[in-house]
């Protein structure tokens, strides 16, 4: 079959993407939102947001391509049973939130934090420097981005901790899951790391109770969805000195508004949501192996389970 396709998004992706997926299947019909001359011969949407009414514009559409890693964005619950949604999974998100998190982690673990608030009094103090051993870093989430970041930094020999839903093996992390697995991880953490998708169970999970549990001197690293965090219980953890520093890629709205008090904090490090970006080249690559997959009747790379969210 030739696929009929609608593009929403910026340009220049839009062009890229045209320009390899017609290089793998030349047959397919591309078109750019709304410019679709007839809305019911359209069999999917590539976009990281759609609109209400689009299963009633485009009746015929039978999958749903996210230009990103999460689609909580595309609201999952809203799109019918008969709609393949997928994610991208593509090793470039993987590489960049490996890199991301890292860098992150060395932040707090080597002192970058203090150092930069001497610098600042001009203050010459070295501190003592606990070696990777001493630093036991948990992630909440161990799929795709999870499972890497976990590897990565065990192999540089810190100790690593990784939570899912389901019970996981990991070499060289200790796995836990479900409330009571959350809970015994909490309690031994210096470093959290949210690589969580956005769902009715991860909304505000990181709260004035999951903070409580982390010990004195813990330290949250976001890079999943904003909405994970409860931001005034982080915000009077951190003023109370209980959690340390916090490094925030993600927020509940983005971009973060002027008047936040993230951006002023002390201890608080944002960037806005670059932990890993959706590459125009490699992702147009996946998106073409996978409309080839579809197109031979193969599962596709990615496919989301919508009742589950993620
Ligand atoms: P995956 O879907 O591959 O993995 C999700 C992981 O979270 C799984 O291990 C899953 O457990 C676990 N999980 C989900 N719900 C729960 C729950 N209620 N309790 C415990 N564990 C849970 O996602 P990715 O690793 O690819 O990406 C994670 C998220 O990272 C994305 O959804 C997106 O929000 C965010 N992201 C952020 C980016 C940024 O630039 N900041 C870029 C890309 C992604 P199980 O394995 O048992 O199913
Ligand atoms: C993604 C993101 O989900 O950019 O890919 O957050």
């Amino acid at each position: 079959m030739a696929i009929n396709l609608v593009y929403k998004g910026p340009q220049t992706r839009g062009e890229c993407w045209q320009e390899t997926v017609i290089n793998a299947l030349p047959d397919t019909k591309w078109h750019t939102w709304p410019h679709v001359p007839v809305p019911e011969q359209v069999d999917a949407i590539i976009a990281w947001t759609l609109p209400d009414n689009t299963f009633e514009t485009y009746p015929n559409v039978k999958a749903v391509f996210s230009v990103g890693a999460g689609v909580d964005q595309l609201q999952p619950d809203r799109i019918p049973d008969t709609i393949k949604l997928i994610r991208l999974i593509d090793p470039s998100l993987t590489l960049q939130m490996q890199t991301y998190v890292l860098s992150s982690v060395m932040m707090i673990h080597r002192d970058h934090f203090l150092y930069q608030s001497q610098k600042a009094q001009r203050c010459w103090q070295q501190h003592n420097v606990a070696l990777p051993h001493e630093c036991t870093v948990s992630i909440l989430g161990l799929g795709e981005l999870g499972k890497a970041v976990a590897s990565q930094l065990s192999s540089l020999g810190f100790r690593v901790n990784g939570w899912s839903r389901s019970a996981k093996q990991l070499d060289g992390v200790s796995t836990f899951h479900g409330q009571q697995g959350l809970s015994d991880m909490l309690a031994n953490t210096h470093i959290l790391v949210s690589l969580l998708p956005l769902t009715e169970e991860t909304k505000g999970l990181i709260n004035a109770d999951t903070l409580a549990t982390l010990p004195k001197g813990a330290s949250v690293i976001n890079a999943g969805r904003g909405e994970q965090i409860v931001d005034d219980d982080l915000l009077a953890a951190l003023d109370s000195g209980h959690i340390q520093y916090a490094i925030l890629d993600v927020f509940k709205h983005e971009p973060l508004a002027e008047s936040h008090p993230y951006w002023t904090h002390p201890r608080v490090h944002v960037t806005p949501h670059i932990a890993s970006i959706t590459r125009n080249d490699t992702a147009g690559q996946r998106l073409a192996e996978n409309l080839l997959r579809w197109q031979q009747g193969q599962p596709m790379i990615g496919e989301v389970n919508k009742q589950r969210g993620y």
